[in-house]
């Protein structure tokens, strides 16, 4: 009998997902299939795309399929929605909006909604990246709401970050200015069959123009779409396959990989260290006194957490 792995190296749809039901539900036997496949990751192109709730995201991703569909590329899509902690409104309505393509073998959604622990959202979704990506994905797109740092960690998992502002946002174009503005590489202006697309055209390139210059020499590209209409996306398409050409020809590429699997190991040593810790915690009862202690000051949390850690890896505190 073929193992869990080789079924989903084959391309098996209903092992894939049973292995991203584990993932979610952090079952230990998940960890031992991830690690058969990691060494057949590394060969889909990521997309990320942001922005905030209702700005069109799942609309132009689903436009963005039928285009990527059209030229024969198998597709992965991992929906997050973290202001939707059980299954749902936003994620019902995702399907809905990309259900043209529920019957299509060649792509495969997957919604997410946000888990209690820290960083547990990243880790998700970079886990079942990993899992789209062995099962032989071409492109996988991340669709993220708007701002916060688990946004920004999952964007950087994508080797393209593809930002959704809308006409007649200039406080949101503020607000993001912080994060999100620095890692787009493309940004999108859907909804322009509003009022006051060119407005936020211009407030958009001088928030570019006044943020500092980008290491790998790329020139942000800012398309205008009318995702319900499935206007502009085609040129969007193009754009993605731009910034990906531009990628490999300079050196960025490299460094972008790098960084990213820097990134990954890191949120996966964090979230193993934390729930190895919570785990011996919940195992010894003592959050009860551990709360107790910190509330009524015998201890504070930095020396707590420095001495777990300290007889964690058997070395002596102070
Ligand atoms: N007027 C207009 N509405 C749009 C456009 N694109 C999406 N919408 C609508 O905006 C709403 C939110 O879209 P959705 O894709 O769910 O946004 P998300 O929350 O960012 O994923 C839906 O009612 C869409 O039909 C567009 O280009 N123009
Ligand atoms: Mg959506």
């Amino acid at each position: 009998m073929k193992t869990l792995a080789e079924r989903i190296l084959g391309g098996d749809i209903l092992a894939a997902a049973r292995l991203m039901r584990d993932i979610d539900d952090r079952m230990p036997e998940a960890t031992e299939v991830l690690k058969q496949l990691y060494p057949r990751t590394g060969r889909a192109y990521i997309i990320g795309v942001t922005g905030a709730p209702g700005s069109g995201k799942s609309t132009l991703v689903d436009r963005m399929v039928e285009v990527f569909r059209k030229e024969g590329k198998s597709i992965g899509i991992i929906a997050v929605d973290p202001t939707s902690p059980f299954t749902g409104g936003a994620i019902l309505g995702d399907r809905v909006r990309m259900q043209r393509h529920a019957t299509d073998e060649g792509v495969f959604i997957r919604s997410l909604a946000t888990r209690g622990c820290l960083g547990g959202l990243t880790r998700s979704t970079q886990d079942i990246a990993n899992v789209m990506d062995a099962m032989g994905k071409d492109i996988i797109i991340v669709e993220t709401v708007g701002v916060g740092q688990d946004e920004v960690d999952i964007v950087n998992l994508a080797h393209t970050s593809v930002v959704v502002l809308v006409p007649g946002m200039g406080d949101e174009i503020q607000a993001i200015k912080a994060g999100i503005i620095e890692i787009g590489d493309i940004f999108v202006i859907n909804k322009s069959d509003r009022e006051g697309a060119d407005k936020t055209e211009r407030e958009l390139l001088m928030v570019l123009e006044m943020g500092k210059k980008r290491e790998d020499g790329w020139d942000p590209a800012i398309f205008r779409t009318e995702a319900i209409l499935g206007k502009g996306v085609v040129e969007l398409v193009f754009g993605v396959y731009r910034h990906k050409q531009a990628l490999m020809q300079t050196r960025a590429m490299e460094q972008k990989l790098k960084e990213r699997t820097k990134v990954a190991f890191l949120q996966i040593l964090q979230s193993e260290v934390m729930s190895r810790f919570i785990q011996k915690i919940e195992e010894e009862g003592h959050w009860e006194k551990i709360v107790c202690d910190l509330m009524e000051k015998r201890t504070d949390p930095y020396s707590l957490a420095q001495h777990m850690i300290g007889s964690e890896f058997g070395k002596a505190d102070a």
